[in-house]
């Protein structure tokens, strides 16, 4: 489906473009390579909150990209502090660690209203724009209390938190009524709208079910909520999983990993992910199966991640540390059983581990979605291979077909990785593998991002005579400003 996205907003912590010591380079991600082309057909621009302001000073662009001026300590308690210290934890059941410190919630509050004032100034009558995440969660609410003649959509990319868990964040109403600034709401599955409508019934915001999604009126307009399954370029990886120099590539890296069974995880490196557990159950299988300690290499791939947060440091020290202890336990001159590697990878580079891998151990303890499950599957030509994907991830209720595992079952996580790894391939596996090749190549990001811009236009033609008169009314603001 093809959107026309006329003059488009995008409002974002993260900017399309970064800064890199090989000169700047659009910024790594499925939902960056989304968007870039809506952008340059709607020539419109992307507000960056979090922005790296010389990566995003080009005029090359068809589009404008606009970055804000922040104080470095309201930045900080903005994202590392209120976004990255509170709601990241709490919407991924982390609770003991959220810390909720007035002054983080100012800055929060602080940073979404600047954003707001950014996309109200530059939105044109009418406009539509798009807001994503748990960083901007107040943006709707502020831009469309500015700007009534907008069109607005927000996505909501991490699990929406559990109505428990909600209850403990100070501004939860505050963040609730912000999200419901929107005209659309994108939650990627059903049981984060399910959150959501426990977090409405909680707070005694009236609202109507309509088939899976909710309906809240807010005077002469509606916000819903949807699910939007996020996907990845499948045409890309699938691309990159065909071309010759990647398959050389993957074969040079099973020969160096000594031929065995190769076992592979790709994250940020974050708590959610479940690093360091995913480690503890692959030393559990090396104690009880000397099989594997001969036979099986993990090679963990983990992008460093929010290092200005403690508790991102001291989960980088652990890492390191179990690697340290799991090859000192079992490695020995000519065999390596576990490779860390601690930066970014290409696209390239990544295929080449995908068609390495044997298996992919996609085992966060929670997560939105999950683009590197999709990856995987995206990437190989065949379908071969095994996708070992936790049950506490978003990404299990969209690919039922894949080896599911309880993340916190420390003894059936590790025989979860015994089984993929070493058990032999049969016509079952290949089933599935078919079948998850099936419902990727129906989730491309592509898919995603136009049809949920084409949604939020048509959810809002349901307001059409009010908004046309809103519009009308912003035309004319315009037209007395430039005067
Ligand atoms: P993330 O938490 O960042 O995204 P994920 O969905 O797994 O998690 O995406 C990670 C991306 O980073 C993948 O595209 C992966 O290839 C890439 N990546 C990881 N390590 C890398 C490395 N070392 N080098 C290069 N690239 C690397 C948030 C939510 C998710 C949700 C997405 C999209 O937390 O749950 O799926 O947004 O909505």
């Amino acid at each position: 489906m093809k959107t026309r996205s006329p003059r488009l907003v995008i409002v974002s912590a993260r900017a399309p473009f970064v800064s890199t010591a090989s000169g700047i380079v659009r910024a790594p991600g499925g939902l960056i390579s989304a968007l870039l082309p809506l952008m340059r057909r709607s020539r419109g621009t992307w507000i960056a909150t979090g922005a790296d302001r010389e990566a995003c000073d080009t005029s090359e662009l068809p589009f404008r990209v606009r970055t804000l001026s922040l104080p470095s300590e309201i930045r900080s308690a903005w994202y590392a502090g209120a976004s990255n210290g509170a709601l990241w934890p709490l919407s991924h059941g982390f609770v003991e660690m959220c810390r909720f410190r007035a002054e983080q919630a100012r800055a929060y509050f602080e940073v979404c209203r600047a954003a707001a004032d950014t996309a109200a100034e530059h939105a044109p009558p009418g406009g539509v724009v798009w807001v994503h995440d748990y960083q901007l969660a107040l943006v709707p609410a502020l831009l469309r209390a500015r700007r009534p003649d907008l069109t607005i959509g927000f996505f909501w990319h991490i699990p929406w938190p559990p109505s428990e868990s909600l209850r403990v964040l100070p501004w939860a109403s505050e963040l609730v009524e912000g999200v419901l600034g929107a005209d659309l709401v994108g939650l990627h599955v059903p049981r984060y709208v399910r959150a959501f409508r426990d977090a409405l019934d909680e707070l005694g915001v009236a609202y109507a079910n309509d088939g899976g999604s909710i309906v809240v009126p807010r005077g002469a307009r509606h916000a819903r909520i949807e699910t939007w399954p996020i996907g990845v370029d499948v045409d890309g990886w699938a691309s990159l999983g065909r071309d010759e120099n990647v398959a050389a590539e993957a074969a040079r890296i099973t020969a160096d990993l000594g031929g065995g069974r190769v076992l592979l995880a790709v994250d940020r490196m974050d708590y959610a992910k479940g690093i360091v557990e995913r480690l503890e159950a692959f030393e559990r299988l090396l104690e009880r199966n000397a099989d594997a300690r001969e036979r099986v290499t993990l090679v963990q791939i983990g992008v460093p991640s929010r290092e200005t947060v403690p508790a991102y440091r001291e989960l980088r020290q652990r890492i390191e540390a179990t690697v340290g202890r799991i090859q000192g336990r079992f490695g020995g001159p000519r065999r390596k059983p576990v490779h860390l590697f601690a930066r970014t990878f290409d696209s390239t580079e990544l295929a080449a581990y995908y068609l390495a891998a044997d298996a992919a151990i996609v085992t966060p303890k929670r997560d939105g979605m999950n683009l590197v499950a999709f990856e995987y599957v995206a990437t190989r030509p065949r379908p071969n291979g095994r996708l070992l994907l936790s049950t506490t991830a978003g990404a299990a209720d969209v690919l039922p077909e894949a080896h599911l595992v309880n993340p916190y079952d420390e003894e059936g996580l590790a025989s979860a990785i015994e089984d993929v790894a070493l058990a032999p391939e049969t016509a079952s596996d290949i089933a599935r593998m078919a079948a998850l090749k099936t419902r990727v190549s129906r989730l491309s990001v592509e898919t995603w991002a136009s049809g949920f811009l084409a949604r939020l236009e048509q959810v809002t033609e349901e307001r059409l005579p009010v908004r046309a008169e809103q519009t009308r009314l912003a035309a004319s603001a315009r037209v007395t400003r430039a005067r």
